[in-house]
């Protein structure tokens, strides 16, 4: 019996777009559904039971900044990442190639892996698919992401191609190398903005039985109708019977088209990284708790919203706790941020499953103003 299986329970019948049920040995993810990012082993500024009140099931975090602070060891030590964190539903860790390409200095790729000097303390770090593998292995996410070669956009079809490749090259290694039934490595297609590119790493990855795939190397700056394009050429050429999750996504309309595509999975900061801004995500609209409209409004943030912080507070005191520069604001707005990101999806899914989606969502893929990014 494989710990892993994805159930698809309804399928529209205009778009791609479908609902489903992965199981992981933590729990199941109910699909589509955008999962909360907690970079560092804690999704900034809330508790574990607070986030299992915005509905979140899956949640991630990253190799690279676990194996630079605390380091895997002591998460081991911890009783691996989901006792150490204390969250017990389903974990997918990512696997570090593509943050050390965007965070740190000095990194030098060879076909053997990626060297880098940390932002800690200088010295010299040195990722491979078979370390982030064994790193991954040792944190004990429940998905773990295949080592790959993210190309920053723009780049030359040389420069894709070479990526895409060695990205192959670094999935036949990762696979070597992992080792526990109980973790599920999802291969992650690159190819740039180069559908042909795009076509050939995604007809590949589908040959090999994975338990699930990722779409990567989109939303790092092309812009917003190639990304459409990518995801409608990719995802339908991934596995229909396996989670497809799109890395690093997403707005409201870039999940809607994705979902339209066939994309089961997403993540993203922007919940998190606005609330502690002082922003709050209402309905496709973002709100700066610190305009002056709000100093004496006692509605709550967002009236159709059962979150802990609608249920309680006004905006005229979130406000008063962005003004004054209250911790309490980041964690109120970031419970209000992902229950909002993920309530979206929930109402995407219940549509799909009621065959609906289209009419009641398809405005969100044809109106650019509705791009909040
Ligand atoms: N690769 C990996 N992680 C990622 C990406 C990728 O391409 C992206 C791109 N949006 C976000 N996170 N490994
Ligand atoms: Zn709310």
């Amino acid at each position: 019996m494989s710990n892993f299986s994805f159930q698809l329970v309804a399928n529209c019948s205009q778009t791609q777009a479908r609902a489903g049920v992965f199981s992981t040995p933590h729990g199941i993810v109910e699909t589509p559904r955008f999962m909360p990012v907690g970079t560092l082993a804690n999704v900034k500024t809330v508790t574990p039971a607070q986030l299992a009140d915005t509905g979140a099931q899956m949640i991630l975090s990253n190799t690279y900044h676990l194996h630079l602070q605390p380091g895997e060891k002591i998460v081991a030590g911890g009783g691996g990442l989901h006792k150490f964190m204390a969250w017990d539903g389903p974990m997918l860790t990512d696997s570090g190639g593509f943050q050390v390409f965007s965070l740190s200095e000095m990194r030098k790729i060879t076909e053997e892996g990626v060297v880098f000097r940390s932002p800690h303390d200088g010295q010299m770090i040195k990722l491979t698919p078979e370390k982030s593998i064994e790193i991954q292995n040792i944190l004990g996410a429940d998905v773990i992401m295949a080592f790959d070669e993210c190309p920053p956009y723009p780049a030359t079809y040389q420069e894709v191609t070479a990526a895409t490749d060695r990205t192959y090259r670094w999935l036949e290694r990762c696979i070597k190398s992992h080792q526990r039934l109980d973790q599920a490595l999802f291969p992650i297609v690159q190819g740039g903005v180069y559908l042909d590119l795009r076509t050939r790493a995604a007809t590949d990855l589908a040959k090999l039985d994975m338990p699930g795939y990722a779409i990567g190397g989109v939303s790092v700056g092309e812009p917003p109708e190639l990304m459409a394009q990518i995801v409608r050429t990719t995802a339908p050429l991934l596995p229909r019977n396996k989670p497809r999750y799109l890395m690093g996504v997403g707005t409201y309309r870039e999940m809607v088209i994705a979902i339209a595509a066939g994309v089961d999975l997403f993540d993203c900061v922007i919940p998190t990284r606005w609330a502690r801004h002082g922003t709050a995500m209402v309905q496709g609209e973002r709100w700066n708790l610190k305009n002056a409209k709000f100093r004496e409004d006692f509605a709550p943030i967002d009236k159709t919203c059962h979150c802990y912080t609608c249920s309680n507070f006004s905006r005229a005191y979130v406000s008063h706790l962005v003004r004054s520069q209250e911790i309490l604001a980041y964690t109120l707005l970031s419970i209000h941020n992902i229950t909002e990101l993920i309530r979206f999806t929930q109402a995407i899914r219940e549509s799909i499953l009621q065959n609906r989606f289209l009419t009641e969502f398809g405005h969100w893929m044809n109106d650019p103003e509705k791009d909040l990014e």
